[in-house]
């Protein structure tokens, strides 16, 4: 097959790059300035790393346990941190470790952060933050999100050595993830590798982690490539870099045999152990009673997983309050007493899937992770690309983004007409996607949608952060209602997306936000237009909460009311566009006649 794709002058103009031989000599150097230092964790287990600790409890035969954790205030998180570790040790049930949720704007170097938006998660000013929290309990820290992969990446990882944590990350997240108004990926990649060459250049092993669903798991249609990125990932951290890799991967797979079986996929192609097993979050849509059921199903599974294959995947009992906002510490605690009692009652069950179905489903997906493996490296190697080069890998993966990486590389055959390629396996995400779209298309037809045809409204449609499941359905279900989209982007700033819609010359925003950042966002959004002369409707969905700028409040706050006030055609689902649509451009919906 031709696999020189793309011109490297397109993804890398950059007329010289950065010398990787000096920022991991940097990176290795600064590991005397920055040795790992012990921790309650590492003391009270007689271990030098998790890596250890986790290599003991497989030969064990024990199942070790996560619990993730992102509140904004630092005195809930170290009161959190002891408390839900004591109130399970009573109960009899172990936590091994606490994955912490940092704030998006932990990834901005710390002089820069306090002007930034903030998200709802936790903010550490000072590496004496780090140390505090860590030691707050005999539990192990795992510091994965926005660490590796932003501008902070250094110094976040230097603040958490200190604190004597041994599985940082996020390499997913390098490749997906980007911060607002930050546009300098070549010092983003700098500090990244530079990071991973320190926790290198380290006495003790630590692991390099990677959640597959914050990388391309999300947007990968065929699982099969998700497995081969994974393989991608392990050669740049082991092969590359000499570090050691360790996998997430679990939010987007609902159905237990695919689980199962990439579990399985996974230990083949990338054998250190794994960080955690993360919850099938995608699963939960329901109320707190239906998401029990979610937990319950894929816990089973994984619980299953771990038994005929012990891989040090800590499962990850996600709250079921997870769809509304960041579940509080008793939600934390529920969903672990609750996984602990089921860990107990599955002893000497039989697995919940088709053991032969799942080995061959296995296999698939090892074969078709090789040939993506295989294609990228050599297309890569075509394209001119550097493929020893560190710096040249990183940025060119990430330049190129999911669609085109799994289009020119995947092992799935080549669709007629299409630039896409049919999947080896058809990915969760895709199936729960189509069936969405079907139903909402009959829903927003019976709210009235067909008085919109005809119109040709012209409709953007962006995300003020990485979550792009709620743009995809949008635009499909819009488009099959005669709308035309206009792509407006993903974790798109404000004044570019306002640009967007002057020079596209759209009737409409429709504004997907999950990260707890509507109010400030929509607020900036309509300065960025009114500086345009322009008042165009802003239609808003998805998670409107956010957490009040100088509050003690800890959990974000509804602002649905707020972004009314401001003008903001706020819509709790997508059929509610429909009757505000109606409404601002003079059309009648069935709702009108009543
Ligand atoms: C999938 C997911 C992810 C994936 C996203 C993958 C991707 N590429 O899209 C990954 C794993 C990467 C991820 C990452 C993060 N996530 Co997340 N994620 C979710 C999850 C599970 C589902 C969200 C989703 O896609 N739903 C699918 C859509 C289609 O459904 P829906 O939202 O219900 O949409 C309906 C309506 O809301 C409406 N709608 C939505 N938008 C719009 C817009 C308009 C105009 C209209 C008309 C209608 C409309 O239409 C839909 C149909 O009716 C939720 C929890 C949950 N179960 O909901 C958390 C959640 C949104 N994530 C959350 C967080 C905090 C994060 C992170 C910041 C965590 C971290 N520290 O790393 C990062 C984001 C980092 C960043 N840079 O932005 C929080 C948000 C918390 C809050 N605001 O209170 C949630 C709620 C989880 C939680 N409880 O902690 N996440």
């Amino acid at each position: 097959m031709d696999t020189a794709c793309f011109e490297r002058s397109e993804i890398l103009p950059e007329p010289e790059l950065p010398d990787p031989v000096e920022i991991i000599d940097l990176g290795k150097q600064m590991a005397r300035q920055w040795p790992l230092q012990g921790n309650a964790f590492l003391k009270a287990n007689c271990c030098t790393s998790e890596l250890q600790y986790k290599q003991r409890m497989i030969a064990r035969g024990r199942i070790m346990k996560h619990a993730h954790m992102g509140f904004r205030s630092r005195q809930k998180s170290i009161r959190a941190y002891a408390e839900i570790h004591e109130r399970l040790l009573k109960k009899g049930f172990t936590l091994d470790r606490y994955g912490i949720c940092l704030d998006w704007s932990m990834g901005f170097p710390r002089h820069l952060r306090s002007e930034q938006m903030q998200g709802t998660g936790l903010i550490l000013e000072e590496t004496e933050d780090f140390v505090e929290l860590v030691n707050s309990a005999p539990v192990a820290a795992h510091f994965g999100d926005f660490m590796l992969g932003f501008p902070a990446a250094l110094e976040n990882t230097c603040s958490a050595l200190s604190a004597g944590v041994t599985v940082i990350g996020n390499i997913g997240q390098y490749f997906t993830f980007s911060l607002p108004g930050w546009k300098d990926e070549i010092e983003t990649t700098c500090s990244t590798l530079k990071a991973i060459a320190l926790m290198v250049g380290q006495d003790t092993d630590i692991l390099v982690h990677s959640n597959l669903d914050d990388g391309f798991a999300a947007v990968f249609e065929d699982v099969s490539c998700i497995l081969g990125a994974a393989l991608v990932e392990r050669y740049l951290v082991e092969d590359l870099l000499g570090g050691r890799i360790a996998h997430c991967f679990g939010h987007h797979f609902s159905s237990p045999l695919l689980r199962y079986a990439f579990l399985h996929a996974l230990a083949e192609v990338s054998p250190g152990p794994g960080s955690m097993i993360y919850g099938n979050t995608t699963s939960y849509g329901g109320t707190d009673a239906e998401n029990f059921a979610s937990l319950s199903a894929y816990l089973r599974v994984d619980i299953a997983a771990q038994r005929s294959c012990a891989t040090g995947h800590a499962l990850n009992p996600v709250p079921v309050s997870e769809n509304r906002r960041i579940p509080d510490m008793q939600e934390i605690l529920d969903a672990h007493l609750f996984a602990g009692r089921l860990c107990d009652l599955e002893e000497g069950l039989v697995p919940p899937v088709d053991i032969d179905a799942a080995r061959q489903l296995s296999d698939r997906l090892t074969d078709g992770a090789r040939v993506f493996y295989d294609n990228l490296i050599r297309g890569f190697r075509e394209s001119g690309i550097d493929v020893e080069n560190p710096v040249e890998m990183f940025l060119t993966i990430r330049r190129l983004g999911g669609r085109r990486l799994e289009n020119w590389y995947g092992p799935g055959k080549p669709e007629e007409l299409s630039e896409r390629r049919a999947p080896v396996v058809m990915s969760d995400t895709v199936k729960a996607m189509d069936q969405e779209v079907s139903v909402q298309i009959r829903r927003a037809r019976e709210a009235g949608a067909d008085s919109l045809r005809g119109m040709k409204l012209k409709l953007v449609v962006a995300t003020t952060d990485v979550h792009e499941h709620g743009k995809r359905l949008l635009e499909r279900v819009f488009s099959s209602l005669g709308l035309v989209i206009v792509d407006g982007g993903i974790s798109v700033d404000p004044d570019v997306l306002s640009g967007i819609a002057e020079s596209s010359k759209a009737d409409v925003i429709a504004l997907c936000t999950y990260n707890g950042v509507a109010l400030t966002y929509f607020e900036q959004l309509r300065d960025e237009l009114k500086e345009r002369g322009m008042n165009l409707p802003v239609l808003i969905g998805g998670q409107l909460n956010q957490i009040p700028r100088n509050t003690r409040s800890s959990l974000p706050i509804d602002v649905t009311q707020e972004l009314r006030d401001r003008g903001a055609m706020v819509c709790p689902s997508l059929v509610d566009a429909i009757p505000a649509l109606c409404a601002h451009f003079g059309r009648e919906s069935p709702g009108d006649r009543n």
